[in-house]
C-alpha cells in the first residue's frame, strides 16, 4: 500500500494501491475523475468504465464527497494534473460510502464551527496541524538538547499565578478548586531538583474578551531555570524562537507556503531580538498616534503599533511593578519596576511571551503577596521554596497558539488549535 505523495515519486507506469477519502468528484462521459486525499496530500484519479470493468465504475460514481476508497492503478505523468500526475485506475472498491457530508463551499465560519470535528480534514486544517505539531517538536527538540528536563504539572490547583480575575472555578469534592492558569509556580519546584526544566500543558483563562488572540483554554511552554538572571532569560527565548522558526523555514518552505506563511519575512527572525524598556515603549505609542499614560497596559492596538513595521520580535522589559505579578523581582536600579519581559510578534500579532526573573527570598516575596492581598494559605508551599535553599532564577510562558498564530500568519487563534475554547464556544 502506498501513499498519495509516493505518485509523485512514482516512475510513469508503476502499480499502486492507495486507501483514502474522496476529496473531489465529477463524472464525464464513461470516466469518474476523483481526486482522493490521505494523510499526504491529494492526488487525481482517472476511473475508466472500460479499464475497471461496470461493477467498480458504477461504485466510482456512487460515492459522495468523503466516502472512504480503495484504488489501485498505474502512475500516469501529466502537466495539467495538480502535482504533475493522476492515477489510471484498474481497480476501485468503496470502503465506506457513508452519507452526503455536510460541508460545501462558501458556508460561513460559525457553521465550520459547529462541525469543526469533520473540518478538520479540510486541506486547510491539515496543514495547520501538521505544521502546529512540527512547532512543538522543534521547541521540546531545542530543550532536549539544552539538557531541559520535561514535567507534568497538575491541572487542577488551589491557588492562581494571573490574578483572580480569569480563574475558571470548580467544585473539588465539595472544596473550591481551580482550572491552572499557568504552571510556572509547580515548574519552580522542579527547578530546586532538576535545575533546568519546562512543563507543556494547557492553561485556562476565563477571558471574558472575544478577540483574534484570546483563547479560554490554551497550551502553554513554561521553562523555568535555576541561577538564570533577567538577561539570561532574554537570550533563551530569543534563541528558542529562532530555533523553532528557522527549523520552519529550511525543512518545511512548501508546508508553511500552503498555510499562507511569509517564508521570507521570516527568513530575518535571527537573534538577538531588538529591546526597549517599558517606559520607551509608552512613549513610542504616544509618538506613533497612539494615547496611553505610564502605568497602563498595552493593549492590541497598542502592541501593533510598536510592531507594525518590525522584522523580528520586540522584547519590551521592566515593566512597573504594580501592573505585573507578584512574582517578579524588583529592578535594583528601581524598585517601581520588575526584571520582566514581554515578547511582541512582529506586523500585531501581539505577546507571545511572559516572563520575568522570580522574587527569590522569603521576606520579599511574603511582602509582596501581602500587598497584592493574596490568601496565604494558599500559598505556603510556593513560600516553602524560599525557605529551604533557595536561588535566584528565572522562567517564561509561550503561548503556543499565539506562536503558531504569528509564524504561519493566520487570522484567528482558534485555527492553531483543534477544537478552540472561548467564551461562546466550548462545543464540539
Ligand atoms: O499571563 S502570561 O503573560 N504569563 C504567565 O502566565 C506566566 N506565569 C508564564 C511564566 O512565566 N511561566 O501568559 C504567558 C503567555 C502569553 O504571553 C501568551 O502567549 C499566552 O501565554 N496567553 C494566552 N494565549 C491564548 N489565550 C489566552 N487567553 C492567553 N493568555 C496568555
Amino acid at each position: 500500500m502506498q501513499k498519495v505523495s509516493d505518485v509523485f515519486k512514482e516512475k510513469e507506469g508503476r502499480e499502486v494501491a492507495l486507501r483514502g477519502w474522496v476529496y473531489r468528484h465529477r463524472t464525464s462521459g464513461n470516466i469518474v475523475f476523483l481526486v482522493l486525499r490521505d494523510e499526504s496530500g491529494v492526488v487525481q484519479v482517472a476511473i475508466k468504465k472500460d479499464k475497471v470493468g461496470e461493477k467498480a465504475w458504477e461504485k466510482a460514481n456512487d460515492v459522495y464527497i468523503e466516502s472512504s476508497v480503495k484504488v489501485k492503478g498505474r502512475v500516469k505523468k501529466d502537466e495539467r494534473a495538480p502535482g504533475g500526475a493522476e492515477i489510471e485506475a484498474s481497480d476501485f472498491d468503496i470502503i465506506h460510502r457513508g452519507e452526503p457530508f455536510p460541508i460545501s463551499k462558501d458556508l460561513s465560519e460559525e457553521f465550520l464551527l459547529d462541525v469543526r470535528h469533520l473540518w478538520l480534514r479540510s486541506q486547510k486544517m491539515t496543514n495547520i496541524m501538521k505544521a502546529r505539531g512540527l512547532i512543538v517538536n522543534y521547541l521540546r527538540e531545542f530543550f532536549d538538547k539544552k539538557g531541559f528536563y520535561e514535567l507534568p504539572p497538575p491541572i487542577i490547583t488551589t491557588s492562581g499565578c494571573e490574578g483572580g480575575a480569569t480563574l475558571f472555578e470548580l467544585n473539588y469534592f465539595g472544596r473550591k478548586a481551580y482550572l491552572t492558569q499557568s504552571s510556572q509556580m509547580y515548574a519552580e519546584v522542579f527547578i530546586f531538583a532538576l535545575e533546568k526544566v519546562y512543563v507543556f500543558a494547557p492553561s485556562f483563562r476565563a477571558e471574558k474578551s472575544r478577540t483574534v488572540r484570546h483563547l479560554a483554554e490554551y497550551w502553554h511552554l513554561e521553562p523555568e531555570m535555576a541561577f538564570f538572571d533577567h538577561k539570561m532569560n532574554m537570550e533563551l527565548q530569543e534563541e528558542m524562537i529562532e530555533y523553532a522558526v528557522k527549523n520552519m523555514v529550511e525543512n518545511h518552505p512548501e508546508l508553511l507556503l500552503k498555510c499562507g506563511a511569509d517564508a521570507e519575512a521570516l527568513k530575518k527572525v535571527k537573534a538577538p531580538f531588538p529591546r526597549m524598556t517599558y517606559e520607551k515603549a509608552v512613549e513610542e505609542v504616544n509618538a506613533r498616534g497612539g494615547k496611553m499614560e505610564w502605568g497602563e497596559d498595552f493593549g492590541a492596538d497598542e502592541e501593533a503599533l510598536l510592531t507594525a513595521d518590525l522584522e523580528k520580535p520586540l522584547f519590551v522589559e521592566k515593566y512597573p511593578k504594580k501592573i505585573k505579578a507578584f512574582y517578579m523581582e524588583e529592578d535594583p536600579h528601581n524598585p517601581e519596576l520588575v526584571l520582566n519581559d514581554d515578547l511582541l510578534a512582529p506586523k500585531g500579532h501581539g505577546e507571545i511571551i511572559g516572563g520575568s526573573e522570580r522574587i527569590w527570598e522569603y521576606d520579599k516575596l511574603l511582602e509582596r503577596m501581602k500587598e497584592h492581598q493574596l490568601d496565604l494559605k494558599d500559598y505556603e508551599w510556593y513560600l516553602d521554596l524560599r525557605k529551604y535553599g533557595s536561588v535566584p532564577h528565572s522562567g517564561f510562558g509561550l503561548g503556543i497558539e499565539r506562536f503558531v498564530k504569528w509564524v504561519l500568519n493566520l487570522k484567528h487563534i482558534r485555527d492553531a488549535i483543534p477544537f478552540p475554547r472561548t467564551i461562546n464556544r466550548v462545543y464540539p
